[in-house]
Formats: structure tokens, C-alpha cells, sequence
């Protein structure tokens, strides 16, 4: 078997493949495992709108049957959010939930491994995973960072969630060679909020100018991603020190009960959400369909 036989292509996605127009690759673990149902349902096809709302097409990733499936119908959408025991799908679990034909939602480094497959170049999600904090004894840091030293894929997001340490997570990304570039400002933004303290490595201010950036690493022959990041827009901003209050308990609790591996974010994510009243929620939709937006308009860019 080749490649190509564990890839099912949505027809509207294999239409904008064969005539070169912009194409969004979304992810399916923000779907799964990132939010609840109905929310979590809703997002998704709120974010799909928006990417075609702004000329391109979306593909939302996530396996199924022992296929990647790129680009998903209502239906599938709809199995994702409400299906208990999909499989969180990072790039180790590929194989195993592949040929076991599991249904599984792919995270950020999954989404972007099988979006290059088929040729997609860009990437719109919320917050991306990273080094946590503690990892100088847990080790635990994301294979999403991993991805994006090899994977030619440019990823939005709303920069890092502060339940990672933001510092090291750029360092880590400065050693494996990622440029880091935030739109429209100095700063490099928490996902919740637009601050964090720490300054971008770099900043453009136009979609077309992140996508000649994108070009100009691919076409010099440098692999990996450009990682973006959008802050989320100011209305929606939630006030660092309140959230950083919840960080902190979902933190305790998680070390509490021992949490390990691929269930850390999860768990902390959902700790997050529930103890906000719904606050971070919100917050987190507004700054997905932000960052379709930007991806959608980055996507035009690259292919005019
Ligand atoms: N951060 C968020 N929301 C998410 C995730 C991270 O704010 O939904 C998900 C993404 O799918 C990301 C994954 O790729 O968690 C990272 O998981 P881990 O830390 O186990 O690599
Ligand atoms: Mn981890």
C-alpha cells in the first residue's frame, strides 16, 4: 500500500487541490478532546464558514476507518463532537489508530503531518501545545514542536497557553529552527490574552507578508513550519492574573491525581473551561474563528 491509500479526500478539498486555490487545514482534536458538546460542534462549522466566508476552503483532519480523512462532512463534524473514545491522535499514536481502523481526532502535529501530504501549506488552530511547565524533570513537551522542525506547514494560532511555560516553549522553538512571527505587534500573545510578558521573536503586519515570509523559507529549501501568532482580539481578552488563578488549581488538581502523558493538556483544558463559568469558552471560540481568518487571508496571499 502507498501512501495515498490511507487518504480520503474530501471533494470540495481535491477541487481546490487540482485548480491551486487557498485551502485551510483545521484540526479535530479541538473538536474531540477541546471543547464540549454542543460547543465543540458548532465551532467547527462556525470556523469552516469563515474560511470560506474569506475565499478559501477549509479541511478539517481526523482519521476514521484506518483513513485520514481531509476535509470533513456535516456528519463527520457531528461524529467527532459527540463520540466518546475518540482517539487524541498525536504522531505516535498514527500508526496504531490507523491500523486498528480507530476514530481518532488529530492534534496540532498529526493535522499538520497529514496536511502536507496532500500539499496544504497552511494551518488554522487556537493554541498549539508546547514545553510545560516542570519539563526540566517531566520531559513532557508536545510532539507539536517536533512537527513543526520537519513539517512545511505554517501554523495560526493565538500564540502559547500560559498552562505551558511561554519562555522555554520559545526557546525550544529557536533551537529547532521555527520562526515565530506575531501579527501586528510586539508582543507575543497567551492565547487568552494578548500579552505574555515576553516579546515575539519577530513581527509582520500583513497576510501577504507572512505568506512571502512562508515562501521564501520553503523556496531557500529550509524545512519546517513558521509558526503565527494572532492575538486574540481584544474584546474577548480575559485579564491575565484571573486566568492565571485557574492555571494554578487545574495544575494542583492534575498533580493531584497524577495525570501523565497525552491526557495532561486535555485535563487542564477542561479545568480551565469549567472553572471560568463558560468565560474561556468564548474566549477560545472568538480566537479560533480570529485565527481561520488571518490562515484564510495568508492562504489567498500565497496563492496570488
Ligand atoms: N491547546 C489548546 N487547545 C487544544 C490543544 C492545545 O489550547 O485543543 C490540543 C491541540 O490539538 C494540540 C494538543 O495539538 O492539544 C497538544 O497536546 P499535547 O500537549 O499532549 O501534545
Ligand atoms: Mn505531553
Amino acid at each position: 500500500m502507498s501512501q495515498n491509500d490511507f487518504i480520503i479526500i474530501h471533494p470540495e478539498v481535491q477541487y481546490a487541490l487540482d485548480n491551486n486555490l487557498p485551502i485551510v487545514a483545521l484540526e479535530s482534536t479541538i473538536i474531540s478532546h477541546g471543547m464540549p458538546y454542543p460547543q465543540n460542534v458548532a465551532t467547527a462549522k462556525l470556523v469552516e464558514d469563515e474560511v470560506r466566508k474569506c475565499g478559501a476552503v477549509p479541511a478539517t483532519i481526523a482519521i476514521k476507518d484506518g483513513k485520514c480523512l481531509v476535509g470533513l462532512s456535516s456528519d463527520d463534524i457531528e461524529y467527532f463532537g459527540q463520540t466518546k473514545d475518540v482517539w487524541k491522535v498525536s504522531l505516535r499514536d498514527m500508526p496504531f489508530v490507523i491500523s486498528k481502523k480507530l476514530p481518532g481526532a488529530t492534534t496540532v502535529a498529526a493535522t499538520m503531518r497529514i496536511a502536507s501530504m496532500v500539499g496544504i501549506k497552511i494551518f488554522a488552530t487556537g493554541g498549539i501545545g508546547g514545553v510545560h511547565r516542570g519539563a526540566e524533570t517531566t520531559m513532557d513537551i508536545s510532539a507539536d514542536l517536533t512537527e513543526m522542525a520537519n513539517t512545511n506547514v505554517a501554523v495560526v494560532a493565538a500564540g502559547v497557553k500560559s498552562i505551558l511555560d511561554i519562555g522555554l516553549t520559545l526557546e525550544y522553538l529557536e533551537t529547532i529552527g521555527v520562526p515565530v512571527v506575531t501579527y501586528g505587534q510586539d508582543e507575543f500573545p497567551s492565547f487568552y490574552s494578548s500579552k505574555s510578558g515576553f516579546k515575539s521573536p519577530l513581527r509582520l503586519d500583513t497576510p501577504e507578508s507572512m505568506a512571502l515570509l512562508m515562501k521564501s523559507k520553503w523556496d531557500i529549501g529550509i524545512n519546517g513550519a513558521v509558526l503565527i501568532a494572532n492575538p486574540i482580539p481584544k474584546e474577548f481578552e480575559i485579564e491575565q492574573n484571573s486566568i492565571e488563578k485557574h492555571i494554578k488549581n487545574a495544575l494542583n488538581e492534575a498533580a493531584k491525581l497524577n495525570v501523565k502523558g497525552k491526557e495532561v493538556t486535555p485535563f487542564l483544558l477542561k479545568f480551565i473551561s469549567e472553572n471560568t463559568k463558560g468565560e474561556s469558552l468564548e474566549a477560545n471560540i472568538a480566537l479560533i474563528k480570529n485565527n481561520a481568518r488571518l490562515a484564510s487571508a495568508i492562504a489567498v496571499a500565497l496563492y496570488s
